[in-house]
């Protein structure tokens, strides 16, 4: 059996044990890219590294024609082309996003999806407008409570026909930080990441930045799409309904030290000071401490954190390290000003989502 003849899978699935990835998987993540970790160098990421999330096809979207609307539980409903909507006032801001799925192929069992070890993740400069004067110039009629936003990309999910879609709470949708966006590290937004606008909310996994945006609609009661009550929800049982996945849990990933082996990319490092560096953000509060450990989570040290930034973009983080001869495995974790802390051990839920567990690097120093 190809992956290409493989009929819809029915149900989320966790692969038995010692079951590899498929071709399925493979095929998912050769479309998926993820960021080579040694560009968390970068405190903007060049675009192209940045990683890549994308359900279905990349629709083909013709921006002379294309158009937002705005409607549902609003006064006046109306549209907008894209000189119109470039004419509005701009705003750009460094923002990271992390798709909520990054970490799910280290989980034990592993749920079979998109299967990401710690790289779908990136920070880039979106251009845009914000979202909040738009609704307000449509008028919000009582009784709305949600914000529905639907992308021009079409395709099943579990045998679902679907156009993906998201919604926010309507405070959230306010938030003056919420974007629509057209350029990103300034230059047009390319296809791969919405164009030719799309959504960014920072603070939030990936899933809620809707690409290819064509609609805004207000909506008076919870939406109840595939991508909001089936998908992305935590929860140990298939048969739960769960929690929705929200806002990003804080983690630090760090470059990995020394060179790499080909295949194992066990990383090697001669001896002596090594100075270990990374990047720190979460959505739910700014990044307010990163502690690292060099001997698998025995003891650990402060690492020195940069200059606060953007709110919504990772920050960097430092920390020297008199590395001896030997074996060792290198740990790093975020706290956050909402009081959370990365997880050494992975909590598992079905779909392998928002799963934070600090990262943990084996080195040979020679
Ligand atoms: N229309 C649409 N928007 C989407 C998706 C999608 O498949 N279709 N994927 C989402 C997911 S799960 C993630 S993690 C981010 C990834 O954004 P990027 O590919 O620009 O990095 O886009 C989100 N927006
Ligand atoms: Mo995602």
């Amino acid at each position: 059996m190809t992956a290409t003849t493989q009929s819809p899978s029915p149900a989320a699935r966790v692969a038995a044990p010692g079951e590899g990835v498929s071709l399925a998987e493979l095929q998912l993540a050769a479309r998926n890219s993820g960021l080579p970790l040694e560009a968390l160098r970068y405190e903007i990421t060049p675009l192209g590294l940045h990683y890549l999330l994308t359900h279905y096809d990349i629709p083909y979207v013709d921006p002379v024609t294309w158009r937002l609307t705005v409607g549902g539980r609003v006064e006046r409903p109306f549209e907008v082309d894209l000189p119109a909507l470039r004419s509005r006032s701009a705003v750009t801001r460094a923002v990271t996003l992390e798709c909520a799925g990054n970490g799910r192929a280290a989980l034990e069992p592993r749920p079979v999806s998109q299967p990401w070890l710690n790289e779908a993740v990136g920070t880039m400069r979106w251009t845009g407008t914000p979202l909040a004067p738009l609704l307000e110039e449509a008028g919000v009629l009582d009784g709305a409570v949600e914000v529905v936003f639907t992308g021009a990309d079409r395709g099943l999910e579990r045998g679902v026909e679907q156009t993906y879609a998201r919604s926010l709470p309507l405070a959230e949708a306010l938030r003056e930080e919420v974007m629509l966006v057209w350029a990103v590290n300034d230059v047009d937004l390319p296809p791969q990441h919405g164009a030719p606008v799309r959504l960014v909310v920072p603070g939030w996994y990936g899933m809620a930045h809707v690409k290819w945006l064509r609609s805004v609609e207000l909506v008076d009661r919870p939406f109840e799409g595939y991508q909001q009550a089936t998908a992305y929800r935590i929860k140990e049982d298939p048969a739960e309904r769960g929690e929705p996945v929200t806002r990003i849990r804080p983690r630090a990933l760090m470059v990995p030290p020394g060179v790499p082996d080909f295949m194992s990319r066990t990383r090697f490092v001669d001896a002596g000071e090594v100075l270990l560096a990374g990047r720190a953000w979460s959505g739910q509060g700014e990044v307010v401490g990163v502690d690292v450990s060099t001997d698998d989570g025995a003891t650990w040290q402060e690492a020195e954190l940069g200059p606060a930034g953007d709110r919504w973009a990772w920050r960097a983080w430092v920390v020297a390290w008199d590395a001896a001869p030997g074996t060792h495995h290198l740990r790093c974790r975020a706290r956050d000003a909402s009081g959370a802390v990365q997880p050494l051990q992975q909590a598992w839920n079905v779909q392998g989502m928002a799963n934070n567990s600090a990262q943990r690097v084996a080195v040979v120093v020679r």
